[in-house]
């Protein structure tokens, strides 16, 4: 059965965590993976989080099976995070949420709903993209092409060459969009990027597909879902895949979801139907902890408020590190200008760094980052960071 079967390849960035857990050096630093860690570099477990699970634990709740599209209070607790609680949309019974297995799982139950819809529409990624939305469209049956996005020369969105490609495509092609902190280059479009980019997804009849992995990584929870609210604004159907992973430092939980757009109450049963459908073919219902406790900390506004203040701790702490490195590979005497740093949002830098580059640090400093430059800013700390700017220092210099 089995004689035929090939290896397959690594996934690229989940490969490089276990070739930093192979590596026996004391000063390794892992900014392949995105994932926060803490001043201390420890992954931290939120107190907002570690409150919500002690009353859950308290409760001791039996474990029955959640309803197919997951805990109510959660799938609105995701909408009215993502619109805001007075949206017109969500009064309007324009929105169907469906609590997911992470982010990935949202994506999956939109792709293969999508499938279904329309099995010959192409899907267009950003080039480049995170490295599994190509694969988990192309599996769900489609093909994947992808429209320009980073300009390197600039630093930033290529925005003619994505206006133009997005011109050209045929109505009913799926575009994924990174809602913000844009994975792996760090480049947002703008408020009146977005404007336009929605202009030619009307008049192209194109079908937006918005990854929100990062909310709150930005510039704050409501400011990094301004995409979300041009796009409820223009009237336009469309998807949206969230998560909770980076928000809530709760990766392993798988805690996501997927929200449709639709025209009214009506088409929503309709929509919430089909999609429950593709639910249960993959996997029945989903898991109730992570899902409780996010909804839990949502609901309740001194939980809440602590939430908000913690994510507010890391987002602040990132800008930090991106400060502290542009100033201190200056004062290393690095004169290639890495001020675009700055400018980057989320969690991620595409540094510039080339191939070899990433090779050599990883070879001769145990600091591992992605082949492609993109270096997690959310992995430095004030212990690691002078040892990565002289290591960084040390092989753009030779
Ligand atoms: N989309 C993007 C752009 C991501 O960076 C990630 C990160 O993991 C995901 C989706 C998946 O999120 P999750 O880990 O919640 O499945
Ligand atoms: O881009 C990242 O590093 C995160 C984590 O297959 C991740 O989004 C990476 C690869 C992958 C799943 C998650």
């Amino acid at each position: 059965l089995f004689s035929h079967v090939e290896l397959a390849p690594r996934d690229p960035i989940l490969g490089l965590n276990e070739a930093y857990n192979a590596d026996t050096r004391a000063t390794k630093v892992n900014l392949g993976v995105g994932v926060y860690y803490d001043a201390n570099g420890k992954l931290p477990l939120l107190k907002a989080v570690r409150e919500a699970e002690a009353t859950r634990i308290q409760g001791a709740p039996a474990r029955g099976y959640l309803p197919i599209e997951g805990i109510a209070a959660y799938d609105q607790a995701v909408q009215n995070l993502l619109f805001g609680a007075e949206s017109s949309l969500i009064s309007a019974g324009r929105v169907a949420t469906f609590q997911a297995i992470g982010g990935t799982g949202g994506l999956k139950i939109g792709a293969d709903f999508l499938q279904r819809l329309n099995p010959q529409a192409k899907v267009l990624i950003s080039d480049p993209s995170w490295e599994n939305h190509r694969a988990l469209f192309e599996n769900a049956g489609f093909t994947v092409e992808t429209y320009p996005y980073y300009d390197a020369q600039t630093r930033g969105v290529n925005f003619a060459g994505m206006l133009q490609a997005l011109e050209q495509a045929a109505a009913g092609t799926i575009v994924v969009l990174h809602a913000c902190c844009h994975n792996p280059t760090g480049a947002d479009l703008s408020a009146e990027e977005w404007q336009r980019i929605i202009a030619v997804a009307q008049a192209r009849e194109l079908v937006p597909f918005l990854d929100m992995a990062y909310q709150g990584f930005g510039d704050g929870i409501k400011e990094d879902a301004i995409a979300l609210d041009l796009f409820a604004a223009s009237g336009l159907n469309f998807f949206i895949s969230s998560s909770f992973s980076k928000s809530f430092s709760l990766y392993g939980e798988r805690v996501g979801a997927l929200t449709v757009v639709t025209d009214g109450k009506d088409e929503t049963a309709r929509v919430v139907s089909q999609v429950k459908r593709v639910i249960r073919t993959n996997y029945s219902n989903p898991p109730t902890h992570g899902a409780t406790v996010v909804a839990t900390v949502l609901n309740t506004p001194a939980l809440r408020s602590m939430w908000e203040n913690e994510l507010a701790e890391m987002r602040e702490r990132i800008r930090a590190m991106r400060a502290g490195l542009v100033e201190k590979l200056q004062a290393a005497g690095v004169t290639q200008d890495f001020s675009f740093v700055l400018r980057q949002r989320g969690m991620f830098s595409y540094s510039g760094l080339t191939a070899s580059q990433v090779d050599r640090l990883r070879e001769e400093f145990g600091i591992y980052a992605v082949s492609s430059g993109r270096i997690c800013v959310a992995a430095l700390n004030q212990q690691n960071l002078d040892y990565v700017v002289q290591a960084i220092a040390s092989v753009v210099r030779a």
